[in-house]
């Protein structure tokens, strides 16, 4: 498939995925989401180990495309319901599965479903000009593409329900702040801090970080109990991984592993 709105590449086993209609701030068309789906399945299938997923120009995602998506004129029947099942649903679900794991570099504004995908991933890193804006509660809408999960796991419930009913802007180094991303970076720095992530992450032991992401997930909805049983049963497994020994054996020669994700 060849790509008009995103721009991807591998190298050495990170592939970046750039959203790119940077007049739009990379909102979404319909051409975006057929062509995101098809470059996540490309990058595993390309052996990349990691993902990033970054903005062109001066956004990160504005979400919807609202010139794709108007009310009809006979009095705004437009089904958005088939939107987030043809589109938004598969795109998170397809994200949070994705067997590598998943960097958003968060470049600027990240509104709407743009913020979502953002959330979606396993670390956020945003340059400190950026910012999060629930856009939805401003177009008479209510928060999608699994914002109503995300945020109040990540920021609580008080914090949640701020951001989305006020929908105001949140700037990158509070977003930090109160836990919805994992770190927010000056922008001179930015494209170096994102470039050291990726390939820390594409050398790590692959198998291991994505039992890591299922268990941090899983932990939301079960007791201690069950998480513990969780936890035996990953490390069983991890146990008898390649990366296990070439840690281990890297421990005792007092060296840095070399863990190829087997
Ligand atoms: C845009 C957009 C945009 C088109 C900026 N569309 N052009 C799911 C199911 C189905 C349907 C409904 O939606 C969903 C999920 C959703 O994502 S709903 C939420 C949709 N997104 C929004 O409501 C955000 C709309 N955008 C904004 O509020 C602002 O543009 C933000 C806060 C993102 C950025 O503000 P500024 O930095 O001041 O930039 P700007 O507003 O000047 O935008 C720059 C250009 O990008 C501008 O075009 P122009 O031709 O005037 O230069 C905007 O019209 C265009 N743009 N977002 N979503």
């Amino acid at each position: 498939m060849n790509y008009t709105t995103i721009q991807y590449g591998v190298a050495s086993g990170i592939a970046r995925l750039t959203l790119n209609r940077p007049e739009r701030l990379n909102a979404f068309n319909a051409a975006m989401h057929a062509e995101l789906r098809d470059a996540l399945a490309r990058a595993v299938r390309d052996g990349a180990r990691v993902l990033v997923l970054a903005g062109a120009g001066r956004g990160f995602c504005a979400g919807q495309d609202l010139g794709e998506r108007q009310p009809s004129p006979d009095g705004g029947r437009a089904d958005l319901g088939e939107s987030i099942e043809r589109n938004y649903k598969p795109l998170v679900l397809a994200l949070r599965a994705l067997p590598v794991p998943t960097v958003a570099a968060v470049n600027g504004v990240a509104a709407g479903a743009g913020a979502s995908l953002a959330l979606a991933c396993d670390l956020v890193v945003a340059a400190r000009s950026a910012s999060f804006v629930q856009a939805f509660s401003r177009i008479g809408l209510v928060p999608d593409s699994g914002a109503t999960w995300f945020l109040p796991r990540l920021a609580g419930q008080a914090r949640a329900a701020g951001l989305a009913m006020l929908g105001g802007r949140l700037d990158a180094a509070t977003a930090a702040d109160w836990g919805l991303i994992w770190r927010c970076v000056d922008d001179a720095e930015f494209p170096a801090a994102v470039d050291r992530l990726a390939a820390e992450l594409a050398a790590g032991p692959t198998r291991a970080l994505l039992r890591t992401r299922e268990a941090l997930q899983r932990a939301w909805g079960q007791p201690l109990d069950a998480q513990l049983d969780l936890e035996r049963d990953f490390q069983r497994e991890l146990g008898n991984t390649a990366d296990y020994a070439e840690g281990v054996a890297a421990f005792a020669e007092k060296r840095a592993p070399r863990f190829t994700g087997g």
